[in-house]
């Protein structure tokens, strides 16, 4: 089954909004399969970051992840990495929709609250990256009840 990376930026753990942005992913029916609330340094920042390295608000990027404590989170669910997306919402919150979480709860493309996998394949470095320790193998008892 398709697994995303899911990072709640530390605006996000500031505002108290972890509980509710959980709650959504978990409402939908994706399945958790990692989570941790971690601080990161300037170079696992830089390298989660590292294809946006030569863009301008790059230096900018870091220094907000390493501001504050993120949670990380591996998501599992059919097609949740595009759908994924779809609850975060467009990158600039000014775009965002309203029912998705940066649509909800940001206004600032550069406090945007979450961040999620963009492919399949970027997912699978990130949650490298973040969880080299493995994620939990476990299958909801309502797996029946949300697939057919
Ligand atoms: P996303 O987080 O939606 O995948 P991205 O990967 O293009 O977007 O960029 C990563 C983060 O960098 C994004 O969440 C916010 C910041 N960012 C992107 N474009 C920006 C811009 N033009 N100015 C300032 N920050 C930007
Ligand atoms: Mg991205």
């Amino acid at each position: 089954m398709e697994q995303t990376f899911v990072m709640i930026k530390p605006d996000g753990v500031q505002r108290g909004l972890v509980g509710e942005i959980i709650c959504r992913f978990e409402k939908k029916g994706f399945t958790l399969k990692g989570l941790k609330l971690q601080s990161v340094e300037r170079a696992f920042a830089e390298k989660h970051y590292a294809d946006l390295s030569s863009k301008p608000f790059f230096n900018g990027l870091v220094e907000y992840i390493i501001s504050g404590p993120v949670v990380a989170m591996v998501w599992e669910g059919k097609n949740v990495v595009t759908t994924g997306r779809k609850i975060i919402g467009a990158t600039n919150p000014s775009d965002s929709a309203p029912g998705t979480i940066r649509g909800d709860f940001a206004v600032e493309i550069g406090r945007n609250v979450i961040h999620g996998s963009d492919a399949v394949e970027s997912a699978r470095k990130e949650i490298a990256l973040w969880f080299p320790e493995g994620v939990a193998e476990w299958q909801s008892s309502l797996h029946s009840w949300i697939y057919e």
